[in-house]
């Protein structure tokens, strides 16, 4: 029972895709505990080790309370004022686009910053400072996730969501720990096999870990043979007739090459004929048999429902766009969507990577409201909602993330605002990186918590108020928005980054006498920064930009979602509607507002997503082909890398929070046992991990999780000597943009 003086505010976890709901209980000024909250269906109460710690950022005697400046790198910080701070952000990024043009400045932010931050400084800087250079670390993690679903279903974001997991009969679980990386959830998959035996559970994966533990099969192959495994599953479907005609013949169609030319079922059917399960078996190596694959395929197709799960094993990859339509390709090959407990789900990693970033406007080629930037009406669209001139948002997108920073590296780019995340850690060759950002030719500012990594480029760093300590929303996995409201008050001068963005933004209008830039801010002008100023982000935003998109969120105002324990799915676009809660199945009319007013037929299910002008879905022709680096005699082993339980991505956070740092204290390399011995390391050596970029001196871990041939190593400790971002590779996706985090070539060495 709460003491008098206690209050519980309900919020949102600050850290992963899973989106729990929280109370943080408050005495007296002072957060002193974290709870689950019961009724919330992201959660239903549960919470994870380190989302149960996180609020210990709070009043964390590291925290960043007043802004910092150099005029040069090597110069000590000096405390500013932020009249100041303001000052100096807007002469350095106004000279720069005087003397260069807008496309000399960028925005870096995150998909853990707050949807309304992301917008306004999207805002900013493309009807501001007439630039598209706007990106994120959502391009290091969801962007393959987009292209799979705008190319596969014509519109981003899963069609289902957790509801799903308790009613599913098969869960196909590819290139994601679940276990670590979401945990929630993972408990949720695991209360469903446990009351359900019969319910399958596949694992596939080149690592066993904690999530193949609970699996009926674990599918182990070499790094990069998946799309081999996901066609030869979609020519069993086919030569067993496993697969839905009838859904088939109603919604879908097939395609093919670059100018997704027409393909027919045979043609689909005659492309796969070569990944026989044999075949396929032989190219994905480790223990797969030809009738594992069958088996699988089997149980995906005959199930009553089936749900397929992803994160980074999928998305961070070379081929990460086909990958992910590969999966998509066997949902609708067997007709797995939109019924009860069967998606294709897509696991986000941070917690506002849909809500802020692909859908408010985080990433250079995307507008607010899923518009691409290319199209001329939609940045029209976008101009008149904010009452700007047409045309003045240019017509191409902006430096995607590597560019960007290579950008920073030629000199090319001259001002950079990193918000809410460290590339300097987070990029993959991040050495590489971090000579262009140590320049003194490319002026850094760092809006964060923490000193960072990143921090140690910046010319200033700007204290911002943490989670709780301000006001948005965050939009999890599933299509669900949830508002977190200011609880405590930030420590010593930080600041919401909103009001940061906004009085910036006021300097720069002036520095570069542009009424345009001031009236970005207009509507926001004078209003608190606690409360009122959000909400009126949040509103511009939902009211002028969503309506009439996919992700329409018009009737989610703060009213509601205040109302709601777990936020609101969208398509929500009446106030009505969005309290009972949304829409759970996208697509399904009678569940779906927009499906019922979009209906041009009979059938049970009407597509309209903005992407696919014909409504259907679409099955791709999609061949295996090789990662960017694979082993030779130099290099001769596969580098993975990833998350454990414990630890949020560049441990800027979780490593300042005693239990979880005593949990697991630094990185190590996971090494198969016939490779160790091999090589003679025992446990506990020192091994050095090398590739064509850099190097890693960690202590071994010997034991069956990753394949033979494969090392790992978890990619969030900041020690220089354990920083594994030195030695991955900044290739990418030529679709998505995403790097290749998860393959490279390595040596391996006892020291
Ligand atoms: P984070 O630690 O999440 O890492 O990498 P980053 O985004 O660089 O950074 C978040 C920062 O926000 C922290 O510095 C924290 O102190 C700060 N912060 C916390 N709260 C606030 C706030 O309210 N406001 C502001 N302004 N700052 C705040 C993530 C990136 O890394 C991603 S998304 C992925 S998916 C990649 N994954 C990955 C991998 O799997 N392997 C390898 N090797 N590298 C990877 N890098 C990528
Ligand atoms: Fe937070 Fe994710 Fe853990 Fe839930 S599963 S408590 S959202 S870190």
């Amino acid at each position: 029972r709460a003491a008098e003086d206690e209050a519980w505010h309900r919020g949102t976890c600050r850290l992963c895709g899973v989106g729990c709901r929280v109370e943080l209980g408050v005495k007296n000024g002072v957060p002193f505990a974290l709870r689950g909250v019961a009724d919330a269906r992201t959660n239903y109460g549960y919470l994870c080790m380190k989302g149960m710690h996180f609020w210990k950022c709070m009043g964390h005697k590291d925290r960043l309370t007043k802004p910092l400046y150099r005029e040069r790198k090597a110069d000590p910080f000096k405390e500013i004022s932020w009249d100041k701070a303001l000052d100096i952000a807007a002469e350095r990024f106004s000279s720069a686009v005087k003397a260069h043009g807008g496309n000399a400045v960028a925005y870096y932010g995150s998909g853990q910053c707050l949807t309304e931050e992301t917008y306004l400084f999207q805002k900013i800087m493309r009807g501001g400072l007439k630039t598209n250079n706007v990106e994120g670390n959502p391009r290091l993690c969801m962007a393959s996730a987009v292209g799979g679903y705008m190319t596969s279903f014509g519109a981003d974001e899963p069609i289902g969501g957790y509801a799903d997991l308790e009613k599913a009969h098969c869960f196909f679980i590819i290139g994601s720990n679940t276990a670590e990386a979401h945990p929630v959830l993972f408990r949720r998959i695991m209360r469903r096999k446990l009351d359900n035996p019969e319910v399958k559970v596949i694992n596939a994966d080149p690592r066993v870990s904690q999530t193949s533990r609970i699996a009926d099969k674990h599918l182990q192959f070499k790094p990069g043979t998946d799309l081999s495994l996901l066609n030869a599953m979609a020519k069993v479907i086919i030569d067993e007739k496993l697969h839905d005609q009838q859904f088939l013949g109603n919604y879908a169609v097939f395609k093919q090459g670059k100018e997704a030319k027409a393909a027919s079922f045979d043609e689909f059917a005659q492309f796969v004929a070569p990944y026989t399960p044999e075949a396929a078996a032989k190219t994905c190596g480790g223990t797969i048999t030809a009738d594992d694959i069958r088996q699988v395929a089997r149980w995906f197709a005959t199930s009553k429902g089936t749900v397929s799960l992803w994160c980074m094993g999928i998305n961070q990859r070379k081929q990460g766009v086909w990958a992910n339509n590969l999966i998509h390709n066997l949902h609708i090959l067997t007709g797995q969507l939109m019924k009860e407990g069967a998606d294709s789900l897509s696991l986000t990693g941070q917690p506002n990577a849909c809500g802020g970033v692909r859908e408010a406007g985080g990433l250079c080629h995307i507008l607010p409201g899923h518009r691409p930037v290319e199209k001329e009406k939609m940045r029209n669209q976008v101009e008149e909602a904010w009452g700007i001139p047409l045309g003045r948002i240019p017509a191409e997108p902006g430096l995607h993330t590597m560019d960007l920073f290579t950008a920073v590296n030629k000199g090319t780019v001259k001002a950079v605002w990193i918000n809410c995340t460290s590339p300097a850690q987070s990029l993959p060759n991040c050495d590489l990186y971090n000579k262009g950002l140590a320049s003194d030719d490319c002026f850094i500012v760092c809006t964060d918590i923490f000193k960072t990594r990143t921090t140690e480029y910046a010319n200033l760093i700007l204290p911002t108020a943490f989670h709780f300590e301000k006001t948005g929303v965050y939009g999890c996995t599933e299509r669900r928005s949830q508002l977190t409201r200011k609880a405590i008050k930030a420590p010593g001068e930080a600041k919401p980054e909103v009001w940061i963005a906004r009085e910036w933004a006021k300097r720069l209008a002036t520095k570069l006498n542009d009424p345009v830039i001031a009236q970005c801010v207009k509507p926001f002008d004078g209003l608190e920064e606690d409360f009122a100023l959000p909400q009126a982000i949040w509103d511009e935003y939902t009211q002028k930009l969503t309506k009439g998109r996919d992700n329409d969120l018009r009737g989610a105002s703060y009213a509601v979602l205040g109302r709601m324990a777990d936020g609101v799915q969208w398509p929500a676009p009446t106030e009505e509607f969005a309290l009972k809660g949304g829409t759970v199945k996208k697509f399904v009319k009678g569940l779906d507002p927009m499906a019922d007013s979009e209906s041009k037929n009979d059938l049970p299910y009407q597509f309209y997503g903005p992407a696919h002008e014909d409504r259907k879905l679409w099955i791709w022709l999609r061949p295996q082909a090789e990662p960017s680096e694979v082993p030779d005699a130099d290099y001769p082993f596969y580098l993975s890398t990833g998350r454990i339980i414990d630890h949020w991505h560049t441990m800027s956070m979780t490593g300042r929070i005693p239990e979880l740092l005593r949990a697991n204290p630094y990185a190590y390399v996971e090494i198969n046992p016939k490779d160790a011995a091999k090589l003679g390391i025992k446990p506990g050596d020192m091994v050095e991990v090398r590739s064509r970029r850099g190097v890693n001196l960690l202590p071994a871990k010997v034991y069956e999780g990753p394949i033979e041939g494969m090392v790992f190593v978890y990619w969030h400790d900041q020690e220089q000597t354990r920083m594994i971002n030195k030695v991955t590779k900044d290739d990418y996706d030529p679709a998505s943009k995403e790097p290749e985090f998860k393959i490279c070539a390595v040596q391996i060495q006892r020291v």
